[in-house]
């Protein structure tokens, strides 16, 4: 009897062991020796596009109706503000009037290029009715880059839409798609002979989580199955938009991409079999769905017991010229019973954080170009940066980031540029002011800025390079 207790356990321990251990092997965490790493040993190709990234609802200000200044006037089931402090946007960074200044202030850095969204709420106030002193805006706005040398590149969707989109369901009814198809029609009518680079929906995941799986973001939803279609619907829709700026005059001459954050998700402990098998879970939900997506044109969005949607999206693999990636950190997952303690994401105790939920993780950024370049498009990194109120991190934080791409392009993948996010301090969502991801530090009471000591290594790179 005893020995067969020995056996039966043995034989256990043997299907964990052989699995876990060849998970190890062949899907290790990656982690360079940085004390063996120069710094200094990068180099960029010569029409390397360096610049800076935002979004209309996070610095221009004014906004008063679109799904976020909604939210920010609401409460939760507990009575409890929706915004970190019961912030409100506001004037946010008055980027709105102030954006001949802020042009210098890249102008100072030595950039190309400025990423920013445009305001669909603004632009249009109401379905199908253009405000033309907005656009009139975008359009001076477009031309002082111009003029002062930098290349603008435009944002239709950065987790904003008019509050009218968002009464009809938003990306939730496919139907939808077409007042978005609409208001992308009506600004590259405006703005195309201007902008060479189009981002159609930014980091269409993350919004979606945030919206309709953890409810952190408007409309506040806690619904799988739902998450999955709005995603699906969102990737329906760049290709809609890229196709109708194809087919529009001047649609050819420009480069139309959508913008992934490949956040990487690990196991927070190696040995840990379940641990694996959540993080790789997640990762196909979050990454995987994307790549699968635009790569066979077949969207995938699964969670067992949660969600299983599968669609055919065909023409997704060729609607990209470009594919903008957006890359922070990683995370760990931490498998456990409960459901909700298992899906929360947690940080590396032996890495070091930053003032977000997360840590500095360099190699994250070579795995996320790698794993994204099987589209097999160029890559142009839309969005990369550090939260760091204290700047104690910001240069370093610059530095090895710089060394994970050019290390990549060395590698032999196409990266054709970088923007750090963001040029400027500003409304970080639903955490309000706190989060200081400027290069520019923002004085909100009197909006001075002022460059941040640990910025002047990006100021540095960029003018070398
Ligand atoms: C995102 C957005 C930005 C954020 C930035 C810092 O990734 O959530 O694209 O709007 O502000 O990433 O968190």
């Amino acid at each position: 009897m005893y020995k067969r207790v020995i056996q039966f356990l043995a034989v256990l321990a043997l299907i964990y062991l052989i699995p876990t251990a060849y998970l190890n092997y062949t899907e290790q965490v990656e982690h360079w020796d940085w004390d063996e790493i120069d710094l200094n040993d990068i180099s960029f190709p010569e029409n390397f596009i360096w610049g800076v990234s935002s979004a209309a609802h996070q610095v221009e200000g004014y906004h008063t109706s679109n799904n976020w200044a909604d939210w920010e006037n609401q409460v939760d089931e507990n009575r409890n503000p929706r915004i970190a402090r019961g912030e409100k946007c506001g004037i946010a960074c008055d980027h709105w009037n102030r954006y001949p200044e802020d042009i210098k202030l890249m102008q100072d850095l030595g950039v190309k290029s400025y990423r920013f969204s445009v305001s669909w709420s603004k632009i249009m106030p109401e379905p199908g009715v253009v405000n033309h002193a907005v656009m009139s805006h975008y359009i001076a706005m477009c031309d002082s880059l111009l003029a002062a040398g930098i290349e603008p590149m435009i944002t239709l969707h950065h987790f904003c839409h008019p509050m009218w989109f968002e009464e009809m369901g938003a990306f939730e009814k496919e139907e939808n798609i077409e007042h978005f198809l609409r208001f992308a029609s009506e600004v590259f009518i405006a703005l195309g002979s201007r902008v060479n680079y189009w981002c159609t929906l930014n980091e269409p995941a993350v919004f979606v989580i945030a919206a309709y799986f953890d409810g952190h973001f408007p409309p506040g939803k806690q619904d799988p199955e739902l998450a999955a279609e709005v995603l699906k619907n969102m990737y329906l829709a760049h290709v809609k938009v890229y196709e109708r700026i194809k087919s529009m005059e001047g649609g050819d001459r420009v480069h139309v991409g959508i913008v992934k954050n490949m956040h990487q998700i690990d196991p927070m402990n190696d040995w840990n079999l379940f641990d694996r098998l959540l993080s790789r879970t997640v990762n196909k939900g979050f990454n995987g769905s994307f790549i699968s997506t635009f790569t066979k044109g077949v969207y995938k969005f699964r969670f067992p017991t949660l969600v299983d949607l599968e669609a055919e999206i065909p023409n997704a693999p060729y609607s990209l010229d470009f594919v903008g990636l957006n890359y922070y950190s990683h995370n760990a997952m931490d498998f456990s019973l409960n459901l909700d303690e298992a899906l929360k994401t947690r940080m590396y105790p032996d890495e070091t954080p930053t003032d977000m939920d997360y840590t500095m993780y360099p190699e994250g950024f070579y795995r996320a170009i790698k794993e994204i370049s099987v589209l097999n498009q160029p890559i142009i990194i839309t969005e990369n940066g550090v939260a760091d109120a204290d700047d104690d991190i910001r240069g370093e934080f610059i530095k090895k980031y710089l060394y994970a791409v050019s290390k990549a392009i060395k590698d032999g993948y196409d990266v054709r540029g970088y923007h750090y996010w963001s040029l400027m301090d500003n409304f970080e969502w639903d955490l309000g002011y706190d989060e200081r991801f400027g290069l520019y530090e923002v004085d909100f009471e009197t909006q001075k800025r002022t460059l941040r000591e640990g910025s002047k290594e990006y100021q540095r790179i960029v003018k070398a390079n």
